[in-house]
């Protein structure tokens, strides 16, 4: 066991980065490259941009300190066999596994569902491809992260307020500590950013906490003292001689 603090909201958690995820959700081109299928809804994808790099140097800060890092894509499979009716047409119109500028929309294997290449995953890091918001929801990652023995959650992604939201609340209800760096997470909207975070720690921190990517880079490099660099601590009038 190798506990740091991470200086988070509402109250700083400490943490030890052997039992600590770091899941990266959905950080996929079609939501977040110009001219992709975000875009193309009118949205603004600067607005999600910006978490790229912070979550670029949480993620180096993370694969330094051996930690598990996750990946997930929302997304369904060629033939939408997994897709529900209910989300396949929601309001008369159908998105999903029409053809958009990178591919098919939110299918699997199209370019626009994989994930942007500033944050693409090396070996041995976990993929999780999701068919709802909820990254726990008819997948495997719960075992994953059990299998790991991870009890704390550091949670990156986009969008906030739908699938970094529903992430934080299904790993929350199955105990895990989960905490969502705010610059590392993104929104169309500006205000459910806002409110999005402010609901997470509100009432004590009732689903988890919120911190961001310098306090999460602080607490990943702080190397514990071993007891043999103790034993080596210069001998002064407070050193061991002393006491
Ligand atoms: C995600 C969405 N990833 N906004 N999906 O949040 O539909």
């Amino acid at each position: 066991m190798s506990r740091t603090s991470i200086t988070a909201e509402p109250f700083d958690l400490e943490l030890d980065p052997s039992t600590t995820a770091l899941v990266i959700i959905d950080m996929q081109r079609d939501f977040l490259q110009p001219h992709g299928f975000g875009e193309l809804l009118g949205n603004d994808v600067s607005l999600l941009r910006s978490a790229i790099e912070p979550t670029r140097a949480v993620l180096e800060a993370a694969r330094a300190a051996g930690m598990l890092v996750v990946h997930t894509r929302e997304g369904h499979r060629p033939d939408l066999t997994d897709c529900p009716p209910a989300k396949l047409t929601r309001g008369g119109k159908t998105f999903i596994g029409t053809d958009g500028p990178m591919g098919r929309i939110l299918v699997r294997g199209e370019e626009g569902h994989d994930i942007i290449p500033e944050l693409y995953p090396i070996a041995g890091e976990p993929v999780i491809d999701k068919p709802g918001k909820g990254a726990f929801f008819e997948t495997d990652l719960h075992i994953i992260l059990r299998n790991h023995g991870i009890r704390t959650l550091i949670l990156c992604g986009v969008t906030t307020e739908v699938c970094v939201h529903t992430t934080v609340r299904e790993g929350n209800d199955r105990g895990y500590e989960c905490v969502v760096l705010e610059d590392c997470v993104g929104s169309y909207f500006p205000e459910f950013q806002e409110v999005g975070l402010k609901m997470i720690k509100a009432q004590g921190g009732i689903f988890g906490w919120v911190s961001n990517s310098e306090h999460a880079i602080k607490a990943l490099a702080a190397r514990p003292r071993r007891p043999a660099e103790e034993d080596a601590e210069p001998a002064g009038p407070a050193g061991p001689a002393g006491r």
